[in-house]
């Protein structure tokens, strides 16, 4: 991808104005981040003000992945602190976007299933580990989290989140 190699070169030629060396052959040029990101579903929280918390269970079986609550309620300007716990023998993601968004991140991963996530709205959870996600749903509508590592989405790996 053209804009990627872009974004790529500048970062190394940024790395190499702030002065790092190239002697040790391991100049590490930092990993890109999905471009156009954006935060459809609201914005990070603020730990200082209340919230809520959800704990949400990902978990895996024989051909089942899903995510309990699979369905959520939260009204305008609450704060949901979501509690990611990954039960299962796999690793997934629990990625909050809107529905088009994550549509389009799913083509993207499929190209990178090993594409990390650690990002204000999304985590991905090796086997057994827990994240937190705290966010202020800001907007009203209807959002989505996915878990988009190929194939879990389609074994059922999605939730909506009504904002009223
Ligand atoms: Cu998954």
């Amino acid at each position: 991808m053209p804009v990627r190699l872009t974004i790529a070169g500048f970062l190394l030629a940024a790395s190499l104005a702030a002065g790092l060396s190239m002697q040790s052959g391991m100049v590490s040029v930092p990993a890109v981040a999905h471009t156009g990101h954006t935060f459809a579903a609201g914005e990070p929280g603020d730990p200082k003000k209340p919230f809520r918390t959800i704990e949400v269970i990902m978990t895996d079986g024989p051909g089942t992945m899903t995510y309990t609550p699979d369905k959520i309620e939260v009204r305008k300007g609450e704060q949901i602190k979501f509690v990611l716990k990954n039960t299962g023998d796999l690793a997934h993601e629990f990625l909050l976007d809107s529905f088009e968004a994550n549509a389009k991140h799913k083509i993207e991963m499929q190209k990178n299933p090993d594409m990390e996530h650690d990002d204000p709205n999304g985590k991905r959870l090796e086997p057994k580990k827990s994240a937190e996600i705290l966010w202020l749903f800001s907007k009203t509508g209807t959002f989505e989290f996915a878990c988009l590592i190929p194939g879990h989405y389609e074994t059922g790996m999605k939730g909506t989140v009504v904002v009223k």
